[in-house]
């Protein structure tokens, strides 16, 4: 039942394969150990503290584990499901319903400029992603132009401008030290009266969430965003590290609160055993999953599917 969600190993799209090499580590060191668990004949209660421990390890986060584990419970129970196997399974389509996204992503929809703004700590990878996100949408007709947001140092309006360099589309600067929330605005304008650009992507400084004053700059630029375009900015996408686990969650909360975060991008789960903390972040935060950083090149960057995302970590 839950196999025929997926697609065969040679219709997969490039999307899906990227999702499935990266979660590589994580599937290895501790899923895999779910997958044995559910090869035994019997379903017992060992079964189910072995599959909370198990989950606990793969950085799942506790409170997430236990609903996971009692749901999936509940419904092998009063669906009087008898074999290991088709246990696993509802463990798969509960995993799944965890991560699906109740609206859909607003990038793609057709409006007069849609605004994304990029935010998040320090070298989460926020640059390298909007590269990843121009190189995207650029290949499917869309006009991007980018803002150099960054202010806070010359190397990262450069960076930024490698990265345009590199995706074939225009960034927009002024000198280091510019008022962040200047440079959107001006960008936003040239985008709209000269440009003709249908995507804005801005950088942003890192920051820490719990700097007022920084996370006070992230809100300026919220405002002077909606005053020039309706509703503006459209997706406010927070770039966490997948190797931080857990503590990716912290962070995302102090972000959520101030900057009214609408999306996740988790980037580096090529390079971690710890893509098991995806699961908790929509419980946790309320914020779906967007999208995977599945390593450092243009074309590296996922769009995240929950089935797609489901069976990278568990296999079939
Ligand atoms: N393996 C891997 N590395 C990544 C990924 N995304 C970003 N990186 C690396 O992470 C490092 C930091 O990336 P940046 O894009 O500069 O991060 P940032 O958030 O813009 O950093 P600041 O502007 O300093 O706050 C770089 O070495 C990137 O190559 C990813 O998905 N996988
Ligand atoms: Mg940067």
């Amino acid at each position: 039942m839950f196999r025929k969600l997926f697609n065969k190993e040679e219709d997969k799209t490039q999307d899906e394969l990227r999702l499935e090499q990266s979660l590589q580590k994580t599937r290895s060191s501790l899923f895999g150990r779910i997958g044995s668990l559910f090869q035994e004949n019997e379903i017992t209660d060992e079964l189910w503290d072995e599959l909370e421990e198990s989950l606990i390890m793969a950085d799942v986060g506790v409170e997430t584990t236990t609903e996971l584990v009692a749901q999936t419970r509940e419904r092998v129970e009063d669906e009087g499901i008898k074999s290991t196997r088709d246990a696993y399974t509802v463990l798969k389509q509960e995993m799944v319903r965890l991560l699906k996204a109740e609206e859909p992503l607003r990038i793609e929809e057709q409006r007069i400029l849609t605004v994304v703004l990029v935010v998040g700590v320090n070298g989460s990878g926020k640059t390298t992603t909007i590269g990843k996100l121009a190189h995207r949408y650029k290949n499917r007709g869309k006009k991007v132009v980018l803002a150099a947001g960054d202010t806070f140092r010359a190397a990262a309006i450069e960076q930024l401008q490698v990265w345009g360099e590199r995706a074939g589309v225009e960034v927009i600067a002024q000198a280091p030290g510019s008022d962040p929330a200047a440079v959107l605005f001006d960008a936003m304008r040239a985008s709209q009266e000269s440009r003709h650009a249908d995507i804005l992507i801005a950088d942003t400084a890192g920051r820490l969430q719990n700097k007022v004053n920084l996370m006070q700059e992230l809100e300026k630029m919220r405002r002077v965003a909606g005053r020039q375009v309706h509703r503006a900015p459209h997706e406010i996408l927070l770039v966490l590290d997948a190797s931080t686990g857990q503590n990716a969650i912290l962070q995302a909360k102090g972000f959520k609160e101030t900057a009214g975060v609408t999306g996740i991008v988790l980037t580096k789960l090529d390079g971690t055993s710890k893509g098991g903390a995806v699961l908790s972040i929509k419980k946790q935060l309320g914020v779906p999953v967007r999208f995977i950083g599945t390593g450092e090149k243009l074309e590296d960057l996922a769009e995240f599917d929950p089935v797609a995302f489901v069976e990278g970590l568990l296999g079939d």
